[in-house]
């Protein structure tokens, strides 16, 4: 009896510790997206137009993991086929309602298809269908975000995408409300904070302009959101029903705060500020860095970052607020609030969070319908106290910040090969205007590169010494094809047109994080600058912001380098090792200069891909 009972103790321990590694090994987050199209009012401006959501809400559903999870996310794409639709506009938009997902910082090793990039990992999907991303996040954790990589539909199709380091950063897997902890630093929970822009504009109208032959300048935003929403006029809102007001984060005394802070902006690069509160920067793009106490984050689009808060602070209401940065002549001022609410005890972070559970066959997904967005009260006035900003300055404290677990080798070795991207801006004979990097403006491929390669019908790769004539730009590929595990220096030469500014630009690297090894004035000249390291402890990241530069004191030299008169105002040399093999999109993350050309496919050891770089992602 007592043996029987000893056999069954031990079998059930047996099969619960099974039932342990098979969830610890193996399991599996499963979201659905769906996209739908809905008439929306997130600033109170009484301004409504046709507006994409994911799953109905703005942003999105956050999508959660912990490191070494298998995710599968099933997009839908709900919208209408259209008859206006140009086949090859999709990249820009237009009116295709075509679209693709993309999971910003996500390396996805071993699965570029699953990477959401229209004719480069994938085929766009049409309206009525579906695509399944496959993939494992197996060697980064931290802060990322999905969104559209179709057009301008990023401006409303966003949503956080957090990546727990392990089940201690895990709101849901800790077993009491005991603290959270990374990296040895201690918090009682965590916030996300989205901010992203909002134009009164119809989001095809805008595609159209400035592709077109009007464009002349990006406008600024309408509205910067916070989580969704602010108030575009606070001295003439407009209700309607529909909108909220401010977004509040809730926080209790004495606590302490993991904010995740996401620049899911399309265009403006963003001052981040909270009244009589300073932060604590612990992580940037997935980096865990050491502490850095500051008052102001600088957010360009497609940055993240978390801070530590602490709600020291007498119990009330403060002001979260944002300024516009790296514009010229613009005012600074932003609309972008939100309130920071002290609150006595909540009910847990798991009952309020927002799942990603959608209504799976809205049988109204193909009407324009007015949805109110994040039914919470309505806050419709600020606290009067203001956050304060530090000084704008070029390189913000990005030299102050350094890795936690130490500067990676690899960004102390000697490249493999340093390929200039010159990038340069151009009115084109029909007035339109177009980013050329080394004299090639991106357009869609005719078919999806990445299909091509696992099919075999790729034209073969030129050898990468005839390459170095072009800055490793295959001419017949349109992609810049990479080696097996070699060390890549890109230096991303800036340069403005006589008479207009030096622009800012934030460099985003599809399937890599890469290390920023040096920047300068002027134009890059290898024989000169080569050897320059001065970036003393690179952060291992996914978006660099490339800060407008000084002309070359001397501008002869820069004058006629690509016949467009273009002047250097400065470079930045960001590396990469070439350890993923697919194909990878490396472009600006201000959407209208991506949308406009500034773009490049790296083709990444591509003999390996059919059998490295793939997962089960599918067209469903
Ligand atoms: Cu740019």
């Amino acid at each position: 009896m007592l043996a029987s009972f000893y056999g069954f103790t031990v079998a059930l321990m047996v099969a619960l510790c099974f039932v342990f590694l098979v969830t610890a090994e193996e399991r599996e987050r499963v979201y659905e997206l769906n996209i739908t199209n809905h008439l929306i009012d997130p600033d109170c401006s009484g301004f409504t137009t046709p507006t994409l959501l994911v799953n109905q809400q703005l942003p999105g559903p956050p999508l959660v993991a912990t490191r070494g999870d298998r995710v599968r996310i099933v997009v839908r794409n709900m919208l209408l086929a259209t008859s206006t639709g140009q086949g090859n506009m999709t990249t820009h938009g237009g009116e295709t309602n075509e679209m693709a997902i993309h999971y910003h910082g996500v390396r996805q090793y071993g699965s570029s298809n699953a990477d959401g990039v229209p004719f480069v990992t994938q085929a766009p999907i049409p309206p009525g269908g579906a695509f399944v991303h496959e993939f494992n996040v197996v060697n980064q954790a931290g802060t990322y975000f999905y969104h559209a990589h179709v057009g301008l539909q990023e401006m409303t199709v966003f949503g956080p995408f957090i990546i727990y380091e392990d089940e201690r950063a895990d709101p849901e897997q800790r077993h009491d409300r005991s603290t959270l902890s990374v990296a040895g630093y201690e918090y009682d929970d965590e916030r996300t904070i989205s901010i992203s822009e909002w134009w009164h504009r119809a989001r095809t109208e805008f595609e159209a302009y400035f592709m077109g032959p009007q464009f002349t300048l990006i406008p600024e935003a309408d509205s910067v959101l916070i989580n969704g929403r602010t108030v575009n006029d606070a001295t003439n809102v407009k209700t309607n029903g529909t909108c909220g007001g401010y977004s509040t984060i809730d926080v209790e005394p004495g606590k302490t705060y993991r904010l995740r802070v996401i620049g899911s902006t399309t265009f403006r690069t963003l001052g981040f500020a909270i009244a009589q509160h300073s932060f604590t920067i612990i992580e940037v793009d997935g980096e865990i860095v050491k502490p850095y106490v500051t008052n102001t984050l600088e957010v360009a689009p497609g940055q993240r970052f978390s801070v530590l808060l602490h709600a020291d602070q007498p119990v009330g209401d403060y002001t979260i607020g944002t300024v516009r940065r790296w514009a010229e002549s613009v005012n600074p001022y932003s609309n972008g609030f939100a309130v920071l609410r002290y609150r006595d005890a909540q009910p847990s972070f798991r009952a309020r969070r927002r799942r990603a559970v959608i209504p799976a066959h809205d049988t109204n997904h193909t009407i324009s319908h007015t949805v109110a967005i994040n039914q919470t009260a309505a806050v419709m006035s600020l606290p009067t106290n203001a956050p304060e900003f530090s000084p704008q300055v070029p390189g913000w404290i990005w030299s102050e910040l350094e890795p936690y677990y130490g500067v990676d080798p690899v960004s102390r070795k000697s490249p493999s090969r340093t390929l200039k991207l010159r990038a340069h801006e151009k009115v084109m004979p029909d007035n339109s205007t177009r980013w050329f990097i080394n004299n090639v403006a991106y357009m869609d491929p005719k078919t999806t590169i990445l299909a091509d390669i696992v099919n075999r019908r790729r034209m073969p790769r030129q050898k990468l010494e005839l390459l170095s004539q072009t800055n490793g730009y295959d001419a017949q590929l349109t992609t810049y094809p990479l080696e097996y595990f070699e060390i890549v220096d890109f230096v991303l030469q800036n340069t403005h047109l006589p008479g207009m500014p030096c622009r800012s630009h934030p460099w985003h690297t599809h399937g890599h994080s890469h290390w920023e090894i040096a920047t300068g004035p002027g134009e890059y000249i290898e024989q000169r600058d080569g050897h320059i390291r001065n970036s003393q402890s690179p952060i291992h990241r996914d978006i660099t912001l490339q800060y407008p530069a000084a002309d070359e004191p001397s501008s002869n030299a820069t004058m006629a380098t690509d016949g467009e008169h273009a002047i250097g105002c400065g470079w930045t040399k960001i590396r990469i090792i070439a350890d993923n093999p697919g194909v990878w999109a490396m472009h600006c993350h201000n959407t209208p200069h991506m949308l406009m050309g500034m773009m490049v496919v790296l083709e990444e050891a591509a003999p390996l891909i059919p059998t490295m770089g793939l997962s089960s992602s599918y067209r469903l």
